[in-house]
């Protein structure tokens, strides 16, 4: 393995944290939380993240994903990078491009550069949406199954984090998030739920394990109808606490009845395996 420029430290330093993404719906939920004592969070997004409370130690960044320049800047002195920046959902072939797969390789290369360690990449569920749960929980290293244009994105985004191991033995992270939400959406969201205080806790898990390497890990929460596997995340300390069970009466009076249209085994994607390919969500 070639070590150029970033390399795996072993240790958990967590003392400056760059946030990109920060002024969007998870980033904002993350950044309270995620707070403490000896830490300050970079925040960087393209407009200025609201000012919310329980917060630490922040610094803004108002930068591109597609600014090579003020990505190095921002990756200068920081000893993690959590992305989550980028496109969220379905869009054409030039905003998942841009946004996500340029987006992160400009960023993997400013951390490289900088020398950050180590790198947490959001990717999604939508990255293998197309594979069935048959009772078994999905582990974290089966193939990509994009469900989208979007899900493929992450699906390259985790192949580029990989190629950023490979070749410089920078620490990266894959998060397969399910539904980061407050509370689960919808019968699928029984399953893939992820509670914001379980988030929290990936994340963490993330930035604090020893010599993660190359890693893919699901970011759901405990839930008793989960489809994926946890065994992955409590290996870096992710141990979830919450269960989306609690809501399961609410969420079935709501919603309609389970039509035929997925009569066997379900697909992770849900109804994403059958949104129009690159039309804007
Ligand atoms: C995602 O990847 C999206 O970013 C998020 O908005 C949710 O829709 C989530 O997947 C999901 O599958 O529920």
């Amino acid at each position: 393995m070639t070590r150029q420029g970033a390399h795996s430290t072993g240790s958990a330093d967590t003392t400056r944290i760059l946030l990109t993404g920060a002024a969007g719906r998870v980033g904002t939920q993350l950044r309270p939380p995620a707070a403490r004592a000896g830490r300050t969070l970079r925040l960087l997004d393209i407009t200025a993240p609201p000012a919310i409370e329980g917060t630490g130690a922040e610094e803004t960044v108002l930068a591109s994903l597609t600014d090579a320049e003020a990505l190095l800047e921002a990756c200068r002195g920081v000893s993690a990078v959590v992305h989550l920046g980028g496109q969220s959902v379905e869009s054409t072939l030039d905003d998942v491009l841009d946004r996500n797969v340029r987006g992160t390789l400009n960023l993997l290369q400013a951390a490289r550069l900088a020398g950050v360690p180590r790198v947490v990449l959001a990717s999604s569920t939508h990255a293998v949406g197309f594979h069935r749960y048959d009772g078994a929980p999905v582990a974290a290293d089966v193939p990509a199954r994009p469900d989208t244009l979007y899900g493929w994105s992450k699906a390259a985004i985790e192949s580029a984090g990989r190629l950023y191991h490979d070749r410089f033995g920078m620490d990266v992270i894959c998060l397969r998030i399910g539904s980061w939400f407050p509370t689960p959406v919808g019968i699928r969201g029984l399953s893939t739920w992820l509670s914001p205080a379980d988030g929290h806790r990936l994340v963490e898990a993330c930035l604090s394990c020893p010599d993660p390497g190359y890693r893919i890990v699901w970011g759901v929460s405990r839930n008793t109808r989960g489809w994926v596997s946890l065994a992955e995340g409590e290996a870096i300390g992710y141990h979830p606490l919450d269960d989306a069970e609690q809501f399961a009466p609410e969420v079935i009076r709501r919603s309609a009845a389970p039509g035929p249209a997925d009569p066997g085994a379900p697909r992770l994607g849900g109804s994403w395996c059958a949104v129009p390919l690159g039309r804007p969500g």
